[in-house]
């Protein structure tokens, strides 16, 4: 039998560059976690003022940047804090990581020989105040391109065209309409630039010095790759900006290598100078990874700054909803997903406001109020959202004559407000009702096998209890919330044993009869609750989606 083992006393290192932090995952030879660490941008590093990570801008419609250099700072900063608890860098054999999707960096000409050759005396931002062309990157909360996403959609023949070429329409927040807009806005910054980055790849070039390929899976997030045969798509990039293919580079599978450590690492921070470093993806395509998600009746459902859903299927079927991306761990096959941009800072907005602050008075409210809240439903949108496209507004209703033995027929009317603990069930209950039923529009497992949760807000214990009764399956979670940097490292090591057996290995290989024995195992959280209860939920959303169609017909941007 083929052995897959990894060599003992080595170790893999992951990254995760998100939103709020940039945090990373130890694991050994194992497979077990060794150690980690977490930079969080607002507290730790002040000075670029920050708030949740990133600058809303209210004097342009939807705009939502974050401080390239505070990515890079971050970097250095990170790797500090593993120096001083004494980690032996010259044990990996590996490094990978995960990046925010669609988030984009724009490097000015000229930039590629300051990347070459970094002085390992100084650090990382002090080198490269001068890189980037615009200084404050688009990320993935940004809403500010629609203009360019009508435009894009026309050009290529239509929004369903679109999804049927890249594997989405075109969303505000995808890096192809967000170069487009600076094109059309800032044509000179757009010339200045010899190389567009994706938060992703980007890191990576940090780390081998030299600007690393775009990985095909973050590349799906662009509306601007061919979806089946993972290359540029030409119409694509003529509909986006003249020009684009020699800014963008390569493309290359996530397992693949970007190239070997820089030597500033070597020398700065004594990593082996054949310390690989594997091609980085996006973090939801990460999360994928360490979550082992490894049959099309899985769902994963992730809480981080974004909420997603997640699965992977053989036969994806582009529509106007959510996204199809190339499975990150495998050479054939592809990932699906939706994404809700009002995720935990919705969550923690409504805490706030009605729960003191406090997460414990937040899930007392949550289990003192009855499942269907009594028929209030409730819609928050903290910030433009994805899904439904529908701009910043809170909307409340009540069903008349609600009683939980007859959904059937009711009527809906409008309300200011709620008592504080039916605001937070509203909440919960709102998001997850949408969340299944656009999954199930989109053709996701209905109920699924099992779901896995993950992310910041996985650890909330009566929010799983939601979760579980809304769809109807038991929940997972892992070890620790954070599965993004966790699948990094195992990309890190899969990467590594690709290259070792010159050939792709099927990344279960790894972990196969012995999950339980890792770090990637998950545990039962919470078990399917009451069926009756599940049947009334899916009146509920029934109903909950009526509402929302008509609030889209009366307020929706497209
Ligand atoms: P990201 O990686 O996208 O930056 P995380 O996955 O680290 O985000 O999640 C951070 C979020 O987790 C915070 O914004 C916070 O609201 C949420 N969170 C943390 N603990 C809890 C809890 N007990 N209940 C609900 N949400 C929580
Ligand atoms: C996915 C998306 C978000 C970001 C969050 O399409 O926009 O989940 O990846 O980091």
């Amino acid at each position: 039998m083929e052995d897959y083992s990894l060599p003992q006393d080595s170790l893999f290192l992951g990254f995760d560059s998100s939103t709020q932090s940039l945090k990373a995952t130890v694991l050994d030879s194992n497979l077990n976690i060794v150690a980690s660490e977490i930079v969080h941008f607002d507290s730790e590093l002040p000075h670029y003022k920050t708030k949740d990570g990133v600058y809303r801008d209210p004097s342009e419609n939807g705009r939502i940047v974050s401080p390239t250099l505070m990515w890079v700072e971050a970097l250095d900063l990170l790797l500090g804090k593993f120096a001083k608890s004494k980690l032996d860098f010259g044990r990996i054999a590996a490094v990978s990581g995960s990046g925010q999707q669609h988030g984009s960096v724009y490097w000015k000409n000229g930039s590629s020989a300051i990347l070459g050759s970094l002085d390992a005396r100084k650090p990382l931002v002090d080198q490269l105040g001068n890189a980037f062309s615009i200084k404050e990157s688009p990320i993935w909360m940004d809403s500010s391109t629609t203009d360019q996403c009508k435009e894009i959609e026309k050009a290529v023949g239509g929004a369903l065209e679109l999804s049927r070429l890249t594997g989405s329409r075109a969303h505000e927040r995808y890096t192809g309409p967000q170069i487009r807009k600076i094109f059309e806005k800032q044509p000179d910054v757009y010339r200045e630039t010899e190389r567009i980055s994706l938060v992703s790849s980007f890191m990576a070039s940090l780390l081998i010095g030299a600007y690393a390929s775009i990985d095909e899976t973050d590349g799906a997030g662009m509306n601007l790759m061919d979806i089946k045969h993972r290359v540029w798509s030409k119409i694509s990039l003529e509909a986006t900006a003249p020009g684009l293919e020699e800014k963008l580079g390569q493309l290359a599978p996530a397992h693949a290598i970007a190239g070997f450590i820089a030597p500033y690492f070597v020398e700065r921070f004594h990593f082996n100078k054949n310390c690989l470093i594997i091609q980085w993806s996006g973090d939801n395509p990460n999360s994928l990874a360490g979550l082992t998600l490894n049959s099309p009746g899985d769902l994963a459902i992730s809480l981080g700054t974004s909420d997603t859903v997640f699965g992977i299927t053989n036969e994806p079927q582009p529509c106007l909803e959510g996204h199809i991306f190339p499975n990150p761990v495998d050479t054939a096959g592809y990932m699906v997903m939706l994404c809700y941009k009002n995720g935990s800072l919705t969550r923690e907005d409504v805490r706030n406001q009605c729960a003191e602050q406090s997460w414990e008075v937040f899930n007392e409210f949550l289990e003192k109020t009855p499942p269907l809240n009594d028929g209030k439903l409730g819609f928050y949108y903290k910030e433009h959202e994805i899904l439904p496209p529908l701009p910043v507004g809170f909307h409340r209703y009540v069903l008349r004559n609600f009683t939980s033995d007859s959904l059937n027929g009711l009527e809906e009317h409008e309300v200011e407000e709620f008592d504080a603990p039916s605001e937070v069930r509203a909440i919960i209950e709102g998001q997850f009702l949408s969340m299944r039923a656009h999954a199930e529009r989109f053709g996701m497992p209905s109920p699924p096998k099992r779901i896995i949760a993950t992310g910041g807000a996985s650890s909330n214990q009566s929010i799983l209890k939601s979760i579980s009764s809304i769809f109807g399956s038991d929940v997972y979670t892992v070890q620790r919330p954070d599965s993004a940097s966790l699948g990094a490292a195992l990309r890190a090591a899969h990467g590594w044993l690709c290259n070792n057996k010159r050939s792709f290995v099927p990344i279960s290989c790894m972990y196969e009869d012995r999950l339980e024995k890792t770090s990637l195992g998950c545990k039962l959280s919470m078990k399917t609750g009451d069926p009756e209860l599940h049947s009334k939920y899916t009146l509920l959303m029934k109903k909950r989606m009526n509402i929302e169609e008509n609030l889209v017909q009366k307020l929706g941007r497209w």
